[in-house]
């Protein structure tokens, strides 16, 4: 007979087929920590004061504080809803009409490498996926330098993604913490020091954290050395029209590269310029240098699209679709992309007069000069943790804030906030 102990009975427990589990199989699993991001979420949900604000994750909210459907994606749904459509499996590359679309949009309509047909393109689970199918592929065909080169800093999710799939991480200068401006100098220094055959990722607008990005001369040049030194550009496109509010502008450094004669991968999502948020869509290309060449690598693409999650979901890509394919819904959603950049770009306005009007000596000049849907602040991590303790406001511990969640409702509390944590 058993003589049960505390510890025994906490390992010993009867299950309705009435044997005993006797022994733990994760027991040495550490407990893991919170995402930089949506962690931040998990926090602000928990708290308990009415006044509490969520700046860490870009989610754009209305002047209200709301959330937004956007009137084109409303209109789209309607469309949809009304066709009565099936809820089959979609293939294994997605909906052809919605990637088609997403590609011609990042690189315009007249571009040779879709003339040529040399892109091969999926529907992937929104930017994350396609970063991290575009990822898998390289881990298991890349022949040249297995080594991804980061902007520091970048989005915190770039790191692990790219270690999962078996390629190693390293850091190019990319930010002035100094001038709050671009390191130019200093990351063209980086890209002519790194292993040649090396892979480079870069932000294609509105570069998250910090906002900066390199102008048109300086993409050239960037464009240039990559060429000279053999380099592979991984292109993020997150933000594609959320930037300026013009969609060819935000694609500007991917249309020069591709002019340029680079191949290259690109990434692209719809949550933030579609605020298809939940819905996961976007699209990964992946241009080669024949149309036979990108379709042996289509071919691989699907081999490990099939396993991981089989085929990708089908009503975000129907409401992008509609959107990309239809004149009327086309020219709705490039208003809504105006709409949101411009209560952005005034957002940051306000932000900034405040804290003037508030008696700030500070500069805050960076707060308008930057771009997309975050800023930058400079704040030291120790004023960020006071912000969250004393003010219940929730942002990254580098300083950076959503800027798009920023509203009338709250934006006079975060400035009286900031200002508090920053004067002498
Ligand atoms: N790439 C960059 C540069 C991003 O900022 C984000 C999202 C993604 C890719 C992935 O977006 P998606 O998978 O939702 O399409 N960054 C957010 C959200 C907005 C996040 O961290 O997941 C951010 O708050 O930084």
């Amino acid at each position: 007979m058993l003589k049960l102990t505390k510890t025994t009975t906490f390992h010993l427990q009867a299950t309705s087929t009435n044997y005993l589990r006797y022994k733990s199989w994760f027991a040495d699993v550490k407990m893991a920590p919170p995402d930089a991001i949506l962690g931040l979420t998990e926090a602000y949900l928990k708290d308990k004061n009415p006044k509490k604000v969520n700046l860490g994750v870009g989610a754009y909210r209305d002047g209200n504080a709301q959330h937004w459907v956007l009137p084109s994606v409303e209109e789209a749904e309607k469309r949809i809803f009304s066709k009565k459509m099936n809820k089959e499996y979609a293939p294994i590359l997605g909906l052809a009409e919605f990637y088609n679309r997403s590609i011609e949009l990042a690189l315009g309509k007249d571009s040779e490498i879709l003339q040529d047909k040399r892109n091969s393109t999926a529907q992937c689970l929104s930017g994350t996926g396609s970063l991290r199918i575009g990822a898998a592929f390289l881990g298991i065909f890349w022949k040249g330098e297995r080594l991804v080169h980061l902007p520091t800093p970048t989005w915190p999710n770039h790191r692990p993604l790219f270690m999962h799939s078996g390629l190693k991480v390293a850091s190019y200068s990319y930010y002035s913490n100094e001038t709050f401006a671009l390191n130019a100098q200093g990351l063209f220094d980086s890209l002519r020091k790194m292993p040649e055959n090396s892979i480079v990722l870069l932000q294609a607008c509105a570069h998250n954290p910090t906002g900066v990005d390199p102008n048109r001369e300086q993409w050239c040049e960037i464009s240039q050395i990559m060429k000279t030194r053999n380099l592979y550009p991984f292109f993020d496109l997150a933000y594609l029209g959320f930037a300026s509010g013009d969609i060819d502008k935000d694609a500007e450094a991917i249309r020069i590269f591709a002019s340029d004669g680079h191949q290259f991968c690109l990434a692209q999502s719809f949550a933030k310029n579609m605020g298809l948020y939940g819905e996961r869509v976007g699209a990964l290309t992946i241009v080669c240098s024949t149309k036979e060449e990108a379709e042996r690598v289509t071919s691989n693409v699907k081999t490990i699209i099939r396993p991981m999650y089989s085929s990708p979901p089908i009503h975000g890509a129907r409401i992008a679709k509609e959107i990309l394919n239809d004149n009327e819904l086309y020219c709705m959603w490039l208003e809504d992309l105006k709409t949101m950049a411009n209560r952005t770009m005034n957002m940051r306005k306000q932000l900034t007069d405040t804290l003037i009007a508030l008696g700030s000596k500070r500069s805050w000049e960076h707060i308008t000069k930057q771009i997309g849907m975050f800023c930058f602040t400079g704040l030291k991590p120790e004023q960020v943790a006071r912000l969250t303790k004393e003010f219940s406001i929730y942002m990254m511990k580098d300083g950076r804030i959503a800027v798009v969640a920023l509203s009338t409702k709250n934006i006079a509390y975060v400035a009286e906030a900031i200002h508090a944590v920053t004067k002498e």
